[in-house]
């Protein structure tokens, strides 16, 4: 038998099997008219908080969905349900992202035509959940300032792959005496077009700025 040699190339073979459950979902979403949007950030940043809030906000023009991610327990999916809102909770497990694979399992059994509008919570994490994307309409990443002032230059991937930039607990921006326009600097230098908004999901600060820029 000759000598034969294979290459895989496995990013590009998991990458790619990414991409195709990925249009899955935004064609299923596209089906029935549901705007979806992926929240990416790091362990604690408010990404609950934040979908809450937008929740409590949208309860009378929506019929929302949540899907929460994370590697155990069903606390966020909790969390929002107590708003009334219909949750999945995915358990990865060991997993530190959401793939477009377990987005599409998880909504297997739910009737999508309930709802318009699907709120994705990640893992938290600023840097794995920006390789893997979901079929959604937007990606937005959620800062905050309690993360210290390095973590947009330390994190530059998440913020490119992102369409719009979250600073939130910008009520604790006085006693931490932290910079916000500097953050807001380094993620300019990332890219400079991006939008950026500066929220606090607990006091409501810039909430209704963020809802328009997500045009909901
Ligand atoms: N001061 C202040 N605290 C906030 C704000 N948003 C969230 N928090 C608090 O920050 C903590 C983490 O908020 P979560 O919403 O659980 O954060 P998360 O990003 O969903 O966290 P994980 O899902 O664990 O990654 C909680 O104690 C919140 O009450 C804010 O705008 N201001
Ligand atoms: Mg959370």
């Amino acid at each position: 038998m000759p000598e034969k040699t294979v290459s895989i190339d496995i990013r590009k073979d998991l990458f790619g099997a990414n991409e195709d459950a990925a249009a899955l979902n935004a064609e299923k979403f596209k089906e029935h008219g549901i705007k979806a949007i992926d929240i990416m950030g790091s362990v604690g940043t408010g990404k609950t908080q934040l979908i809450e809030v937008l929740c409590e906000k949208l309860s009378g023009k929506y019929r929302m969905l949540m899907v929460a991610g994370d590697l155990a327990t069903r606390i966020d999916a909790d969390r929002v349900a107590s708003h009334g809102v219909d949750t999945v909770q995915i358990n990865t497990g060991t997993a530190c992202h959401l793939d477009a694979r377990m987005v599409r399992v998880a909504l297997k059994e739910t009737d999508l035509s309930k709802y318009n509008l699907v709120f994705i919570e990640n893992v938290g994490n600023l840097i794995c959940p920006a390789g893997y994307p979901l079929g959604v309409d937007k990606k937005i990443v959620v800062v905050s300032i309690t993360e210290g002032p390095y973590m947009i230059r330390k994190h530059p991937l998440t913020i490119k792959r992102s369409d719009m930039v979250v600073i939130n607990k910008v009520d604790l921006a006085e006693a931490l005496d932290f910079d916000v326009t500097a953050l807001v600097d380094d993620i300019r230098q990332v890219d400079a077009n991006l939008p950026v908004l500066r929220v606090s999901a607990r006091t409501g600060e810039g909430i209704g700025k963020l809802i328009e820029k997500l045009e909901l």
